[in-house]
This record gives C-alpha cells, sequence and structure tokens, in this order.
C-alpha cells in the first residue's frame, strides 16, 4: 500500500474486513493458542506470545506508517527499548541524547549498566561532531529523541544517520514526540524506529504499550526472536485500541500541533513566563533544522516559570484543563514538572547541568478548544 497516503494506510494496512465473518473492524483475537491439523501444519498462528491476529495488524499497520519492513508491539515503550538494548552484545558502548525520557536513562544506569555491562555516553547531538569525538572500539550504537524530552531539542537526523552508517552503528530513535506523521526516520537512514504508543500513536490515555520498527529485514529477525525470547508483548485488547487510535492519528497530530504553537505565541508574550522552548517558535535556536526536518512542530511546549519552585507550585495548582500528570500525547492537556515527576530518576547534578531545573514545566497540549486552554493557562498564571 506504499502509494496510499498517511491517513489511508493508517485506517486500511493490516486491517481487511475478517475473512470468516465480514467484520469491518479486526476482532480482539482472545486467544492464547491455536489449534494445528497436524505438528507444525496451521494457519499462520501458533501460540499468541510468538503471534496474534490482532497484534499482527497493529504490527503491520505501524510498519506502513513509518515505512519499514517490519514492526512489533511490546507491553510498554520501555519494554520495547530493553528489546533494543538487548541486540547489542554485551560490554557494547551506546551514544545517546543527554536530553531523554528519565526511564530510559534509568534502564540504561541501572539495569542495562550490570546486566549488558553496558556503557552509555550521554552527549548533545544537535552537535552530530559529538559522535567522532565520543565513539571507541566497542561503540554500537547511537540513541536519539528528537524533539527530545523534556527540553524539546531537534537533531539533525539525516546527518545522524549518515555517521551512524559511516562506523556501522545501529542508529535508533525514539520517534514518541512526533510521530510517524510529523517525520519517517527510517526514510532519513535510521536502522531502528521505538516508541512509546502510551503517548500519541494510541492518543486516549487508556493503554501502556511500545512498539519497534525495522528498515531492514535482518535487524528485523533480531527484534522479532527477542520479542518471543523475552516475551513482553502487547495483549490482543490493548493491540486493538492502539489499531482504533492509529486510524486518527494524522487529524490528532495537525490539531496538536496548531494549538501548541498558538499556546507557545501567548506564553513566550507572557509577562509571568521566563522563556519557553518551542520549536515552532522563529526565535529557537532549532527552529530552521524542525522546520526542514518535521511536517509541523509537535503537541508539547516547554517553558520556565517566572520565579523559582514556589511560583511554579502556584501556577500547577491552579490551572483547571490542564490535569498535572505524567504522560503526554493524549487528546487531554496535561502539564508536569519533569524535575519532580518524569525525570525524578535522573540525579540532581545532572538534570541541572542539562537546564532541567525546578521551573521549568513541560505541556502537553490536547485538542480542546484552543481559547479554553488559553484562558485556563492565562488563569493559572496570573494567581502566580
Ligand atoms: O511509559 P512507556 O510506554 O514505557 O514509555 C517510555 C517512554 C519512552 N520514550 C519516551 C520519549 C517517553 O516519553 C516515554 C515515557 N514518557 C513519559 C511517561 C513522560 O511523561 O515523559
Amino acid at each position: 500500500m506504499k502509494s496510499y497516503g498517511f491517513s489511508t494506510k493508517s485506517i486500511h494496512v493490516g486491517q481487511e474486513p475478517d475473512s470468516t465473518t465480514g467484520a469491518i473492524i479486526t476482532p480482539i483475537f482472545a486467544t492464547s493458542t491455536f489449534v494445528q491439523e497436524s505438528p507444525g501444519k496451521h494457519k499462520g498462528y501458533e501460540y499468541s506470545r510468538s503471534g496474534n491476529p490482532t497484534r499482527a495488524a497493529l504490527e503491520k499497520c505501524i510498519a506502513a506508517l513509518e515505512e519499514g519492513v517490519a514492526g512489533f508491539a511490546f507491553s510498554s515503550g520501555l519494554a520495547a527499548e530493553s528489546v533494543v538494548v538487548d541486540l547489542l552484545p554485551s560490554g557494547s558502548h551506546i551514544i545517546a541524547t543527554n536530553d531523554l525520557y528519565g526511564g530510559t536513562f534509568r534502564l540504561f544506569e541501572q539495569v542495562k549498566k550490570s546486566g549488558n555491562q553496558l556503557e552509555v555516553s550521554y552527549v548533545d547531538l544537535t552537535d552530530p561532531g559529538v559522535i567522532e569525538r565520543n565513539i571507541k572500539p566497542n561503540t554500537k550504537m547511537i540513541w536519539v529523541e528528537s524533539p527530545t524530552n523534556p527540553l524539546l531539542k531537534i537533531i539533525d537526523l539525516q546527518k545522524i544517520a549518515a555517521l551512524a552508517a559511516k562506523y556501522k552503528l545501529i542508529s535508533v530513535c525514539d520517534n514518541t514526540f512526533a510521530t510517524p506523521y510529523l517525520q519517517k526516520p527510517l526514510l532519513l537512514g535510521f536502522d531502528l524506529v521505538v516508541h512509546s504508543a502510551t503517548k500519541y500513536l494510541n492518543g486516549h490515555s487508556d493503554i501502556i504499550a511500545g512498539l519497534v520498527i525495522a528498515k531492514q529485514e535482518e535487524l528485523a529477525a533480531k527484534v522479532k526472536f527477542l520479542q518471543n525470547s523475552e516475551g513482553a508483548i502487547l495483549s490482543p485488547f490493548d493491540s486493538f485500541l492502539l489499531l482504533r487510535g492509529l486510524k486518527t492519528l494524522a487529524l490528532r497530530m495537525r490539531a496538536h500541533c496548531q494549538n501548541a504553537q498558538m499556546i507557545a505565541e501567548f506564553l513566550a508574550q507572557h509577562p509571568k513566563v521566563e522563556k519557553v522552548l518551542y520549536p515552532g517558535l522563529p526565535g529557537n535556536p532549532d527552529h530552521l533544522i524542525a522546520k526542514a526536518q518535521m511536517a509541523a512542530f509537535g503537541g508539547m511546549i516547554t517553558f520556565f516559570v517566572k520565579g523559582g519552585a514556589a511560583e511554579t507550585l502556584k501556577f500547577l495548582e491552579n490551572t483547571h484543563l490542564f490535569s498535572l500528570a505524567e504522560s503526554l500525547g493524549g487528546v487531554e492537556s496535561l502539564l508536569e514538572v519533569p524535575a519532580l515527576m518524569t525525570h525524578a530518576s535522573i540525579p540532581k547534578e545532572i538534570r541541572e547541568r542539562n537546564g532541567i531545573d525546578d521551573n521549568l514545566v513541560r505541556l502537553s497540549v490536547g485538542i480542546e478548544d484552543v481559547e479554553d486552554l488559553i484562558q485556563d493557562l492565562d488563569h493559572a498564571l496570573q494567581a502566580v
């Protein structure tokens, strides 16, 4: 279905009407096992950890949206990331963005360092030159988020992919914040895309899920082997919900981006706001690369409240539509303080060195009416 547009693929790929009943929607195949006629003689499925028709429909659909050869669904974004790290031999070195989700940092530092003898260098990949300065004989992978969580830095994906290819490193892009609607890292040369599908891909804040999409068959086969061997697969029920979410991804992303642009412009001129980090603002240092690389600038905004922790707390306690909660990418607006919430597992001195201060607030802009969202933020800022 390569010739179809993004929304057509999100609604149709892997989702042909059910061959036995004609059901237009892919059924939830709630079954652990599949009857075989004779050992090894079956209809394509043996056991639901290895493969399940509802999950298979989702995996085909996301592979088409990211333009990869295969997709794999996991029980969480971190389960997907864990499998990707396990592709590497023990003692490998990863070069990673220094601004990344706190849980990814914890997985690397507190699990894979001892379990896999993993080494990680956290560097500012907005300057791709840092790769050549940090490469070591055991370097095997480059790990990128763009936009990064929570500072929304934009990494030049094409340059990073080219360097990874030059040094034969596996390049991984966590595409959670952008989604394939805004950018397709595999087309820019990346080997693997990972997602916390909990976020925009599902879009309705009602499941936890992860995805891996591979550009080539060889890596895809290795991911498939680990998905089955480690076993952290997505259930048929959650696969169904995620498939349903994907159908409206393009519509939702357009609304998220439109609302976020207007809110970023509102915050940028607000007297109670110290600084706004949003790649869609012309003054943002990454604006031009974002414009070249992304279809629009995303639904996340990060900003500093004027003052310190006390003023920030006042602001947070006074919003009504923006709910104080971890996570992002749902239709409803959320806000949080990374230093105290999503990035609390990163040591304070590293956080502060990277600019994650106590007055840094992250907004996940939902798709409510933008006037209501602006009024909510204005009201809460007046309380500061
Ligand atoms: O929560 P989970 O589905 O396991 O995904 C982890 C993850 C991976 N990558 C990125 C970029 C993420 O943002 C996340 C999860 N992030 C949050 C919960 C958050 O509020 O930032």
